[in-house]
């Protein structure tokens, strides 16, 4: 093999093992540098492309961007190991290969905003193929020639890296939630839930199995509940700083809420319910003191997220800190969210720092890119099911109002001439909780399913059709059913 060759495979491990070093700090954290690229690859895509990756890709948008990431961070390492090689190759010095790729990837890795300790795991690692070849070569042998061992070096230090990266990365990783759901009040909330969730094959019950995430950055913040803090500036009168005990000692409640993300299409599935232990902001704010000057509020988060809205808003808002009876998981706001019932998800910050009273308007992460998801969410029963048994057709779905409330959804099966009601869950507590709805009857042919809701008050949710965004999918659900 020729060295030119030779110092390409050098330079691909090197791009391999730092990658790996830097997963080995902290595993899938913000500071592994294929989430940074990743991330500043979303922060900078036109808004088009990104609405494109939430609203028609979803959780596909966010596995493509860290492939790119991964593939980009190897490319920057692996350059950057290929161009000090050759460096060295030059000045007749092949040793100088080493500190020059060291030290480029540390600077490389810490300017796109990767932590000191990612970076030099980065560095680090990524040096070994470069290193350990003239060692392995020095190693005598009759049957393996001096090309082979160095080969050997480079593949074998990749590999150890990679294999070191993904034990040390997993084990880093934040401790998982314990499984077992000890307090009563939760099991019992968690109970009722189960059993007023219809009987419906195919239908997710009224605990989501499986909520949705959306988030602007690609690898979760990681904080520990020591780290934490919760700070209230702005226009109060006296500024705060709260511990997560602080929090967590205030009377608490489990409650239902239900959120859904204003780029939720009538078929996709960024709608969810979950039981959260959720403590009043309005206590924390009576501390603080709101002045007369305090009209709107911007929470900001560890990610670099913040959105902005109407002080008023803050009345009805909580803090929660377990979900479904566990410590929030790490990718829904550890170890503290906001959630403002009846509102789009967008404003339920997770990961939450800092509650800023403002005395203007200002404007969020999503409404700088054109969105309009602060406020209360629209009205929408969605068909989610279809399922035939001999001459019973079944649809079904869920509804949700926010805190205007259900009180009926209504389907029609011959493209919207006439109306039936359909069977609704039993209530959860909390007006602002989504239903579920089931309907059966017995189809003659091929036919068109229309679903609409009717709010607690008896208003028919709006007809006309519209696209998540910018405001929020609007318009009844219809599905095609073939005989
Ligand atoms: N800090 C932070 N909070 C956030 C987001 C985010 O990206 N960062 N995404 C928001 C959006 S757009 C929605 S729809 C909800 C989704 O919450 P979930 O991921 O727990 O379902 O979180 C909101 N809170
Ligand atoms: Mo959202």
């Amino acid at each position: 093999m020729s060295r030119r060759r030779e110092r390409g495979i050098q330079a691909v491990a090197a791009g391999v093992a730092g990658v790996a070093g830097s997963y080995a700090v902290g595993g899938f954290t913000p500071g592994f540098v294929p989430a940074t690229i990743a991330t500043a690859i979303t922060r900078h895509s036109p808004d088009a492309v990104i609405r494109f990756a939430i609203t028609v890709l979803g959780d596909l948008g966010r596995q493509l961007a860290v492939v790119a990431g991964f593939l980009l961070a190897v490319a920057l390492f692996a350059g950057i190991a290929g161009g000090a090689l050759a460096v060295g190759r030059r000045l007749d010095a092949d040793p100088l290969a080493v500190p020059l790729a060291g030290g480029g990837i540390f600077a490389a890795t810490t300017t796109l905003g990767s932590g000191a300790g990612a970076a030099l795991a980065a560095a680090v690692a990524a040096i070994l193929p470069l290193a350990v070849p003239p060692l392995t070569a020095r190693v005598p042998s009759e049957r393996v020639s001096p090309a082979r061992r160095r080969t050997l070096g480079t593949v074998g230090s990749a590999l150890a890296t990679v294999w070191v990266g993904i034990e040390s990365g997993v084990l880093s990783g934040p401790a998982l939630p314990s499984r077992a759901v000890s307090d009563p009040a939760v099991r019992d909330r968690l109970d009722e839930a189960e059993a007023k969730s219809l009987d419906v094959s195919g239908l997710e019950p009224l605990v989501s199995t499986d909520f949705y995430r959306v988030d602007a950055s690609i690898a979760a913040p990681q904080t520990t509940r020591a780290e934490w803090s919760l700070s209230v500036t702005g226009e109060v009168e006296n500024e705060l700083d709260l511990d997560f005990a602080t929090v967590t000692e205030m009377d608490s409640e489990e409650r239902f809420v239900t959120l859904r993300c204003v780029g939720d299409g009538l078929d996709d599935e960024k709608m969810d319910t979950a039981l959260w232990t959720v403590v009043p902001v309005s206590e924390i704010l009576d501390h603080a003191g709101v002045t007369d000057a305090g009209s709107h509020v911007m929470l900001r988060a560890a990610d670099d997220y913040y959105q902005e809205f109407p002080v008023e808003v803050l009345d009805s808002a909580v803090l929660a800190y377990r979900m479904n009876g566990r410590p929030l998981p790490r990718g829904h706001g550890f170890p503290v969210r906001a959630l403002v019932p009846g509102h789009w998800g967008e404003i339920n910050v997770k990961w939450l720092e800092e509650i800023e009273i403002l005395d203007r308007e200002a404007e969020g992460y999503w409404e700088k890119r054109g969105w309009h998801g602060t406020g209360p969410v629209h009205t929408v029963a969605k068909i989610e099911t279809t399922s035939r048994e001999g001459a019973t057709q079944t649809v079904a779905g869920h509804a949700y109002a926010g805190t205007r409330g259900i009180s009926a959804v209504e389907v029609s099966t011959d493209g919207g001439e006439t109306w039936s009601e359909a069977t609704l869950s039993e209530p959860l507590p909390g007006d602002d909780v989504w239903r579920q709805w089931a309907f059966e009857y017995e189809p003659s042919g091929s036919h068109e399913v229309v679903a609409r809701a009717r709010e607690a008050d008896g208003t028919l949710q709006p007809e006309e059709r519209t696209e998540p965004y910018p405001s929020g999918a609007t318009g009844w659900d219809t599905e095609e059913i073939e005989r």
